[in-house]
């Protein structure tokens, strides 16, 4: 596969979420040198800025949503900012900006897949499962939503932004490192045939068995996204983010991840939300969410001599 140009794409926006400051998180990740990271494979990089949008007016839930005409309109102008870059045969990065963003973005890869005729895998890293409805979600904060919203289930604002729905089946997508899930929203996902690789999975089976079994089916015609909630990785190595759950996954287990998604050579678009400047030291979560990046990018953190 030749290596696709990459586009970083930036979502200052915080209007998904509870706790104020994620819209912070794409300087953070250029200040931790993302750029630079990606430039030292050889790969072509161009840093597309921050898409604007509307501010947090940081109002209560209407409806059972918070902020519901601004996520809309953020997400709107990334879903047509993604599907403009892989159009153009890029690798679109998105910079995030809370979770909700992964409704624009991943509709518009979607959107693509079908139009390409190939096929998607969504590999979801995450605390959470993000898959409330606004009955089961008392916040009302969309960033708690996306992966409902993709498969159907939603707003039809935010279901129809990618022009089909649901934008995704459910079995395109994996969940990987949950460990907060209420029992409505685990009770749904069953239900719908979602697979969820929770933390007691990996307790048991290993990071190397889940991811195996994560990407299994992968071929050369998948289009393969990644989409890493910041809080995925355990608080004590990312302090940096809002919804912080105990037991995530160590350094070494996030790095076998990416290294083992960078492996199948299929990676074509990411996200990195949740990420959160006003909660970080001294930006140290936003150096290891580069350094994740560089894993996921082919960087291997050990010399191995079977390769
Ligand atoms: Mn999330």
């Amino acid at each position: 596969m030749t290596a696709l140009p990459v586009s970083i794409i930036g979502v200052p926006t915080d209007v998904g979420a509870g706790t104020r400051g994620a819209s912070m998180g794409p300087e953070a990740l250029r200040i931790a040198g993302i750029v630079k990271a990606i430039g030292q494979f050889g790969l072509a990089v161009k840093d597309c800025g921050n898409l604007p949008g509307p501010t947090n007016p940081d109002l209560p839930a209407v409806d059972g949503f918070r902020h519901m005409s601004e996520v809309v309109a953020w997400n709107r102008s990334l879903h047509d900012a993604v599907y403009v870059e892989l159009r153009g045969e890029s690798l679109p990065i998105i910079l995030g900006g809370d979770h909700c963003l992964a409704i624009g973005s991943i509709s518009a890869v979607a959107r693509r897949c079908r139009e390409t005729g190939k096929k998607l895998r969504v590999l979801w890293f995450d605390a959470h499962a993000d898959f409330n409805t606004a009955t089961m979600t008392p916040s009302g904060n969309i960033h708690g939503m996306p992966v409902a919203c993709l498969c159907g289930y939603g707003p039809s604002r935010l279901t129809e932004i990618g022009g089909h729905v649901p934008a995704i089946s459910p079995q395109e997508i994996r969940l990987i490192g949950i460990r907060s899930v209420d029992a409505g929203e685990k009770c749904f996902l069953a239900e719908i045939g979602i697979e969820v690789f929770d933390m007691r999975y990996v307790d048991e089976v290993g990071m190397r068995r889940t991811m195996e079994q994560a990407l299994a089916g992968i071929c050369s015609e998948t289009h393969l996204h990644v989409s890493l909630d910041v809080d995925f990785l355990d608080p004590e190595i990312a302090p940096g983010v809002g919804t912080t759950v105990r037991g995530g996954p160590t350094y070494r287990e996030a790095q076998l991840c990416m290294e083992m998604v960078a492996d199948t050579g299929r990676l074509c678009s990411l996200d990195i939300a949740e990420l959160n400047p006003a909660l970080d030291r001294r930006n140290m979560t936003a150096e290891l969410a580069v350094d994740l990046v560089e894993s996921l990018f082919g960087k291997s953190t050990l010399m191995r001599m079977h390769q």
